[in-house]
């Protein structure tokens, strides 16, 4: 008899873990089973399936003339179709990306036709001697921004001379110039070697605290590298980038300029605010350390300072030249001398040039609501 038990006990124990076998499969192994019990209200994107980034561009048409005033656009646009391909074999040229995007007008900025746009947001982007960056960057996010039913001009911040690269200090002068335009809703500060890989990746700010938004580049793995990364990608509205006093003006070279943004972001009493690790992914173009944007060997210093520092270096400090702003058919270009950079003695030079964008400046500062 109670051999007989043993054998139906085994029988159930062997049918019972073939069941829980089945249930493991059709639910996508363990990965899914876990994001299936943390589930945020946020699908699981498969990126083994990807769209063209052009695809839907020509649903998006003029209404017919004489048509009455035009609708807001949706809160969410019908346009976006997920994770797109991507790829860097071959660089497209200016007149083909002029091409396939009809609707953008000079200066890269775009109005939805159909709809009214509810948010406004100005990408802004460094650059010196990356053109091939630019234009990929250019064939890519024309078509993204554009399937999001944004308003939106792209503008790129040209460092004229040969001193040494300062990324966020283009940025103060990309937020200044842009505002200049227009009364943008969220400012994208955008490097030009980071291709975003999915359109539902919303290029809107975060109303309360600013947004690190390549969360999940493909160099790291698609994880964040560090708790407090805030490189690459971020999204801020005016008013934030004001509280925080913009970005600092002191890191020539590499490194350290995002950290300083990070710390300084705390210690203007925001936090930092990050999309789905599943949507905030980023393929990078790759390249070389760029000649003139050696690592700055200072940074640790600047870094230890940044909370006796924030308040005088930002933008109440920024000083530059425009050398030139020219509305280029597809983006905004700006070039501008911001400077010397370190002298020898460590401090930054205070020359001429500081003097002879005072009076420039004065504007600008009145568009930002500065002082
Ligand atoms: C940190 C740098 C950041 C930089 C990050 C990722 O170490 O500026 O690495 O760099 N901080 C300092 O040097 C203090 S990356 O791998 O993208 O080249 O963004």
């Amino acid at each position: 008899m109670s051999h007989y038990l043993d054998r139906q006990c085994t029988f159930a124990i062997l049918v019972a873990s073939q069941l829980l076998f089945l249930v493991y499969y059709s639910f996508g192994g363990l990965q899914n089973i876990t994001s299936f019990f943390s589930w945020t209200g946020q699908p699981i994107w498969d990126y083994t399936k990807t769209h063209d980034v052009y695809t839907n561009l020509s649903l998006i048409q003029q209404p017919p003339s004489g048509a009455d005033g035009l609708p807001n656009c949706p809160k969410k646009s019908p346009y976006l179709v997920g994770p797109l391909s991507i790829q860097f074999d071959l660089v497209p040229p200016f007149a083909v990306i002029e091409a396939r995007n009809p609707l953008v007008q000079a200066g890269g900025l775009y109005s939805p036709p159909n709809c009214v746009p509810q948010y406004r947001t100005a990408i802004i982007v460094p650059h010196r001697n990356r053109e091939t960056h630019l234009r990929h960057f250019l064939y890519y996010l024309h078509p993204f921004l554009q399937r999001q039913q944004l308003q939106y001009g792209i503008y790129i911040i040209h460092q004229a001379g040969n001193q040494t690269f300062n990324r966020a200090k283009l940025l103060n002068v990309g937020v200044k110039e842009a505002l200049r335009d227009e009364e943008w809703d969220c400012l994208f500060l955008h490097d030009i070697d980071l291709i975003p890989e999915n359109d539902h990746n919303l290029y809107v700010c975060d109303s309360e605290n600013p947004k690190h938004v390549s969360i999940a580049m493909n160099k790291f793995g698609y994880r964040l590298p560090y708790k407090t990364y805030f490189g690459g990608v971020s999204a801020v509205t005016p008013e934030q980038y004001l509280q925080m006093n913009g970005f600092p003006n002191e890191y020539w070279g590499w490194g350290g300029e995002d950290d300083d943004i990070a710390t300084r972001l705390h210690l203007a009493g925001m936090k930092i605010s990050r999309p789905a690790l599943s949507l905030g992914r980023y393929k990078m173009i790759k390249h070389k350390l760029d000649k003139g944007n050696e690592e700055n060997p200072k940074r640790f210093d600047l870094l230890f300072r940044t909370r006796r520092s924030w308040r005088q270096d930002g933008m109440n400090s920024l000083t530059y030249v425009t050398l030139s702003r020219q509305r280029l058919p597809l983006f905004t270009n700006i070039t501008a001398d911001i400077g010397p950079g370190p002298s020898a003695t460590g401090s930054t030079q205070r020359g001429p040039l500081a003097q002879s964008a005072k009076g420039q400046e004065a504007g600008a500062s009145r568009a930002l609501g500065g002082t």
